[in-house]
């Protein structure tokens, strides 16, 4: 057995659980096509069939995240019922204030107290089916803000956010969290709601302690240093959730860690460093992309594969050698350190570690000679659209 992992990552590793988005499963596109693929499931307790391979082959994504009204079902239960038997977990619950005629204009921060109580009404709706699914989390982002100077209050618009928020965290149980997510712009272009970190910060601040950002990691301007939100969110006890994907130019939604492997690896440095791979760690990991031209079920085998190298170039860092380096102010050495452990293939090794937990050593061969793919190719026709690509 190689000793590239210690039996100290070892541990991590093998608590590292990534929620994948039942959306990723659907078909989806930009707005200038939705490409149709074989096998698409049809309703939402084939998305988790779908979901359930990709923990089958990587033991590394025992929960699927729902959106709701988009996996709305009759009955709850026995979506629970059917994911257990694929062995799996229902997770995170995703609202959506924004594909409603209603909403052109806002929902929890809406001028209009008529639709912002129809939007608050949403998340106690969605409340109510995570006391069915026995979810923790709530994920809120929202869409709304502004095109054009002048055309909203900023600050009416902050303060109605804030007492909408209130509402619906009085509603959540003992054991249920909310987690706010913000982004920079999208579809509102002059200004957005909940556009950062900070706003995030404070809205959920205000709230009360379970009450935390998501960070999504396509959702900043280019060039922002995000290993730094994530340190600083971190130390103040307040990160709760990461969407993971990557992007090239705005929120792109492609697979974690193919854009920059880098960025991925100095996220979960810090990662690392503020305790969020902890046994106790409030800090969910999701995905949160679209598989727009890619087959869906290997994209999400590859993107949790990434996340799980990326943990353990991480956990690889030999943190003596960098505090010394950086108590020295030996530029050079820290960096190098740093880089020592993001430039090691881990790939060999962990291969060899899943086999000797009843793992596949390749997840992606693995599922390709399953034949899953033939099998809901020839089974399913008139599959779904996921989502519009937010
Ligand atoms: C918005 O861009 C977002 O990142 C939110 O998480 C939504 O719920 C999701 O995308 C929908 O695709
Ligand atoms: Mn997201
Ligand atoms: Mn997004």
């Amino acid at each position: 057995m190689s000793t590239l992992l210690t039996p100290d990552a070892r541990a991590v590793l093998e608590r590292l659980a990534i929620e994948v988005p039942s959306w990723a499963y659907g078909n989806s596109g930009t707005r200038f096509k939705v490409f149709g693929t074989p096998g698409t499931p049809r309703d939402p307790f084939e998305k988790i069939s779908d979901a359930a391979q990709v923990h089958r082959h990587t033991g590394l994504a025992p929960a699927v995240a729902l959106h709701i009204p988009w996996d709305l079902v009759d009955d709850f239960a026995a979506l629970k019922a059917h994911a257990e038997t694929e062995g799996v977990a229902l997770g995170t619950i995703n609202s959506n204030t924004f594909q409603d005629d209603d909403y052109k204009l806002g929902s929890l921060a809406h001028a209009d107290d008529r639709i912002r109580r129809k939007a608050i009404d949403h998340h106690l709706a969605c409340i109510d089916i995570m006391d069915l699914t026995g979810s923790r989390d709530l994920k809120i982002w929202l869409a709304d803000g502004s095109n054009y100077p002048g055309q909203a209050d900023l600050r009416d618009r902050q303060d109605r956010l804030q007492d909408s928020l209130q509402r619906i965290y009085e509603r959540l149980g003992e054991e249920q969290r909310l987690v706010l997510e913000y982004k920079f712009f999208e579809p509102a272009f002059y200004h957005t709601d909940v556009p950062d970190w900070g706003t995030s910060y404070a809205q959920v601040s205000a709230l009360g302690e379970r009450a935390l950002v998501c960070l999504d990691t396509g959702h900043h301007a280019p060039g922002t240093n995000i290993e730094f939100i994530v340190m600083q969110l971190l130390r103040l006890g307040k990160l709760g959730s990461f969407d993971f994907n990557s992007r090239f130019y705005a929120d792109d939604d492609l697979i974690v860690g193919a854009a920059d492997p880098f960025q991925l690896f100095r996220i979960l440095v810090e990662v690392v460093r503020g305790g969020g791979l902890e046994a106790d760690s409030p800090v969910a990991f999701m995905l949160d992309q679209c598989h727009n031209i890619e087959d869906k079920i290997p994209g999400q085998i590859r993107s949790v594969l990434n996340v799980q190298e990326m943990a353990a170039r991480a956990l690889l860092l030999d943190r003596d050698a960098l505090g010394a380096a950086q108590a020295a102010g030996d530029v050079l050495s820290a960096n190098g350190v740093f880089m020592d452990a993001f430039q090691t293939d881990v790939r060999p090794a962990l291969a060899e570690w899943r086999e000797s937990r009843g793992l596949p050593a390749d997840p992606m061969a693995a599922y390709a000679s399953s034949g899953y793919f033939e099998r809901i190719a020839a089974e399913r026709v008139g599959g779904t659209q996921a989502s519009w690509g937010a």
